[in-house]
Parts: C-alpha cells; structure tokens; sequence
C-alpha cells in the first residue's frame, strides 16, 4: 500500500501517504482481494438502510419526535470501509462517535435505531437515559460512553492495552473527527499507545469542520495525518468518499496494528448536513461547497460503481431501495408506537438501590 510519501505495495511503514495509489492505478476501481462483488453488494444494502434511517430520524426531528440528531450523510464509505475490513478480520472492537450510525448499525435493527432516537423503552443502549445510540452494545463489541469530544480516544488506548495484557489479539479501533484531534486527549491516547506500541486503529473522520470552525482555523496543518510521525507510528490520507479506499486501508491498518503497533487513518470526508439538527450551516458555509460535496455522495458512488461493474441490476438497485424504505417506515411505526421508558425505571443503575 502507501507510504511516507512512497508507495509500496506490502504493508505499512511509517509517515504521511497520499492518496492510495498502487503503481499509479487507483485502488478504487480494482476490487481488493478478498473482497467478493457480493461483500460489495451487501455493503451497499447497508449503505442505503443507513442513509434511509438518517434522512428519517432528520424528519422525526422536525416533527418534535427525536430530540437531537447528528447525521452520518457524507461519511458512509469511510465507516462502511472500515468496518467491512473489521468484519472480514473478525477479532476488533469499535470506539465510534456520535456519527457513526454505520458502525452502530451492525448490531441493531431499524426499529432499535428508531426507539433511542425517539427515547423510548427498549433503547438498546441506555434505555433512553442518554444521547441516542449513546452507552455500550457489548454483544456487538461497540462503546460510546458519551459525546465529550475526543474522551473515547483514551478509553479505547486504555482497552487495547487491557486486550494486550489478556492476551487477546484483538485489535481497537476507535473514530472521531478533525476537530477531536485538536484535543488534549488525542495527543495524550496517541502518545500513549505509541509508547506501548498497541495494537489500535486511530480513524479520523476529517469533514473539514468541527461544528461551524473550519479546519483552517482549528489545526495549521493540511493533514491530521501529520500528527502521527510525532507519535512514532504512520498516518494515512484515505479518500474517505470511496468505499474501497477506506476498506483497503483500514485491512491493511488492522493487520499492521496487531503486528506492530497503532495506525492513525485520517479519512477525508464531506459532512453533507448540519453539525446537528440544531445547527444552521448556511451561516457559515457556502451553498456551493455544500451543493459540489453531494456531488460526491458516497452512497450514489457506490452504487454507480456496482451498475457500471454490473455487479447489480437496475431493478437490484431499484428493490435495495425499496426494501430500505419499508424498513424505515415499518420501525418509524413500531417506536412510534412503544412507550417511553417508565418513569420509576429512571434511577436504576444511578443509585445503589
Ligand atoms: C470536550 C468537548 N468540547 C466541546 C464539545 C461540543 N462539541 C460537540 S461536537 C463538537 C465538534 C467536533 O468536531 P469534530 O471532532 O470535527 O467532529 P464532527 O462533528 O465534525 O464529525 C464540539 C465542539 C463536546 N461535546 N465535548
């Protein structure tokens, strides 16, 4: 693969990489190895549910039904590549942030999506008594404790090196964006984890603004990827928009990582909506930017790629979208219907009973 500014094809060295090129062929449009047309055809199903399941939870919350929101349009290919890399290893365990729907989505179903972002009973991660999607889903190898920017970066630095001491191979990855990598936290988990040389996979989700402060104003550097040469360990510039790209470099950062230590992957990502539901982006970004960024729709990419490959049909595509739709009206439905959590619930596990 890439890198320090050379390109190799066996494996991660150390530095800053450009774009993934191998001998000058983009990456993108050979499939990897590995990787079959169906594994690309399910990410796909999966890419489209998610993006369904976002627009909706965006609507609820104008309808007054989800409280607060943070959309993942924009950074689907970055979270799908990663966690199909993660999958076909079969032995990691994920720090996401609040954005991460994709990743958060593997192990729950539409209407569990639905209920804790309407705060209702059943919330699978805390019964409706956080943030939605907010806690843990360890059946699925899945902590998110909070939304304090950059506080999982530590918490993940710390597992891996318990994962180390029990011997587990496993691998941690953890994701955050631009703007938490400008935090104390990151430098102190990333110093850390160099040091000890653990076996963590650092995924920036770099969409060029933490809330309304562009990247100009919050780093004086072009690529969070910089960051790791002050930490001993590579860091890679991903095109964060095409799916294979993000896959690729994240099997290769997962294998590296279990071998000899942690990878920081800044993946290069548009964010297409608000920060959140109650942020007004057009008051600091240009329509424009916003309107060439859909140009890049990972989503739309994706499945361009899989038509052009002819590894789907017109009407494939057509039934994927389909079915995505009445998965998201049917769970929109059923949270709508179930209760909030009961009120005498509220303290259990705050206080000894
Ligand atoms: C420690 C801390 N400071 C401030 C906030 C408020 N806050 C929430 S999200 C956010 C921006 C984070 O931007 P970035 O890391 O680039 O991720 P993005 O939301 O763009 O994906 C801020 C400042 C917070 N949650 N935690």
């Amino acid at each position: 693969m890439t890198q320090a500014g050379t390109q190799t094809t066996d494996g991660i060295a150390g530095g800053i990489a450009g774009p993934l090129e191998v001998d000058g062929i983009d990456m993108s449009r050979r499939l990897p190895q590995g990787v079959a047309p169906e594994d690309l055809v399910d990410i796909y199903r999966r890419m489209v549910l998610v993006r369904a399941l976002d627009e909706r939870i965006w609507m609820m919350n104008r309808q007054g039904k989800v409280p607060i929101a943070a959309s993942g349009q924009g950074h689907e290919a970055a979270q799908m590549g990663s966690l199909l890399a993660a999958e076909k290893d079969g032995n990691c365990f994920f720090f996401p942030y609040y954005r991460d729907l994709s990743i958060k989505m593997s192990g729950l179903t539409p209407t569990q999506v639905m209920l804790s972002f309407m705060g209702k009973a059943g919330d699978a991660y805390s019964n409706a008594r956080q943030f939605p999607l907010q806690g843990a889903d360890l059946a699925h190898n899945i902590i998110q404790l909070s939304n304090v920017v950059a506080a999982s970066l530590t918490q993940s630095v710390g597992y891996a090196l318990g994962c180390r001491m029990l011997g587990d191979e496993r691998v941690t990855l953890v994701y955050f964006g631009d703007g938490a990598s400008s935090q104390g936290e990151t430098h102190e988990a990333m110093n850390f984890a160099g040091v000890h040389r653990l076996p963590v996979v650092f995924i920036c989700e770099n969409n060029g603004y933490a809330i309304s402060v562009p990247q100009r104003l919050q780093m004086a550097i072009g690529d969070v990827a910089g960051r790791a040469e002050g930490y001993g360990f590579p860091g890679l510039v991903v095109d964060g928009m095409d799916l294979l790209h993000s896959y690729e470099a994240t099997a290769e950062a997962i294998a590296h990582a279990r071998r000899e230590g942690p990878v920081l992957l800044e993946m290069k990502v548009e964010r297409l909506m608000p920060h959140t539901t109650d942020d007004d982006d057009s008051r600091y970004r240009p329509r424009e930017e916003v309107e060439a960024a859909k140009l890049r729709d990972p989503v739309a990419t994706l499945g361009a790629y899989l038509l052009a490959e002819a590894f789907l049909t017109e009407e494939q595509e057509e039934e994927i979208k389909a079915q995505a739709r009445r998965a998201v009206n049917e769970a929109t439905d059923a949270a709508d219907a179930t209760p909030p959590p009961d009120a005498g619930e509220m303290l259990k596990h705050v206080y000894a009973p």
